[in-house]
């Protein structure tokens, strides 16, 4: 048999596992600690996709019967991921504190001021879960931060900008399973082989259109929009633009980062702050979008990373995506 030609060979199989290996050895005095928090969102994130894969065959849709901090319904996928994430990642000695969306409280697994550097891990363990019982897509949406040794408790060691992340990530549990990461240099995307159970890097270097005439938006609450978001919503659709909206972050923000455009989440009545979660929700989408080339703003000059979070489920509003498409929305909204 012939033996395939060189280009067959040229390109490497590289796994998430060995990719992070690959960037803790770019970093000389790297402890290994967040390779494994890493390393705990791997598997932890397999475990939710079989479980959401399988949802309905063991009955684990709809509501859970209890409502979270946010006072939404809690699904009961929301709750077995939450518990799947704050075992695997209680049980790596580099994690001090993790905070979830699911929680109203942050826990504090390890608080040694003169122990190893540790970080502090914040998640949405399975953003947009009502689109479950309809099949739709939904999400892991993580934030991770250098625990603040100093700081005299929790919630100081987490109230740090977006500026701050030393990771972000999301996994998107769609038609396979997509592991979306950043550690501040580029964005690379892993898409789960089940065959294998590895997650097996497909992009490397993510880098977004930086134009595309689309939005996404809930057009639902537009009466209660700001102004500027209403004139904007007229001239986009005067100019051809198209409306792709999920109503998943995750969703929503990954075709975007493929295909181009702007997602927004605007100030509405129901939610005058926005509906977003700033922490682990806006904050690791900016940064995956900044890092792929494109914008993520609050508001009209106030970048969402350079947000200085006062609690840590504080909402926000959104407006992120093609770089030109989030200036169109801004250049409206003064
Ligand atoms: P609405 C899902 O509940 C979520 O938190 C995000 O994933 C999504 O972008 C947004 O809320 C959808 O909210 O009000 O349009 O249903």
């Amino acid at each position: 048999m012939a033996v395939p030609s060189a280009p067959t060979f040229a390109r490497p199989i590289v796994t998430l596992q060995s990719h992070i290996l690959e960037q803790e050895s770019r970093f000389p005095d790297a402890t290994g600690a967040l390779s494994w928090i890493l390393s705990a969102m791997s598997i932890s994130t397999k475990m939710i996709a079989a479980r959401t894969r399988r949802a309905r065959l063991e009955d684990v849709l709809g509501v859970a019967g209890a409502q979270n901090v946010q006072g939404e319904e809690q699904q009961k996928l929301d709750v077995i991921a939450n518990e799947i994430l704050l075992r695997t990642l209680g049980g790596r000695e580099g994690v001090a504190i993790v905070a979830s969306e699911e929680n109203e409280e942050p826990v504090i697994l390890r608080d040694d001021p003169n122990g190893e550097r540790r970080y502090c891990v914040l998640f949405d363990p399975l953003d947009g879960s009502s689109n479950l019982d309809v099949c739709g897509g939904v999400g892991t949406i993580f934030s991770i931060l250098r625990h603040d040794r100093r700081a005299r408790d929790a919630h100081d060691s987490l109230l740090q900008k977006g500026t701050q992340q030393v990771a972000a990530g999301y996994v998107l549990y769609g038609s396979s399973t997509v592991f979306v990461l950043t550690v501040g240099n580029g964005v690379d995307m892993f898409v789960l082989d089940p065959e294998v159970g590895a997650y097996m890097l497909v992009e490397h270097g993510i880098r977004m259109p930086a134009a595309s005439k689309s939005y996404s938006v809930n057009e639902g609450n537009r009466h209660s929009f700001p102004e500027g978001y209403q004139r904007y919503l007229d001239w986009a659709q005067g100019n051809g633009y198209s409306s792709r909206y999920i109503g998943s972050m995750v969703a929503d923000v990954h075709r975007i980062l493929f295909k181009g455009g702007v997602f927004m989440y605007p100030p509405t009545a129901k939610a005058p702050k926005g509906k977003l979660r700033l922490m682990y929700e806006a904050n690791p989408m900016a940064m995956l979008i900044e890092q792929a080339g494109g914008k993520a703003f609050a508001a009209p000059g106030q970048r969402i990373l350079d947000v200085q979070p006062e609690d840590i489920h504080q909402r926000t509003a959104v407006i992120l995506g093609s770089a030109d498409e989030v200036d169109h929305v801004v250049s409206h909204l003064t």
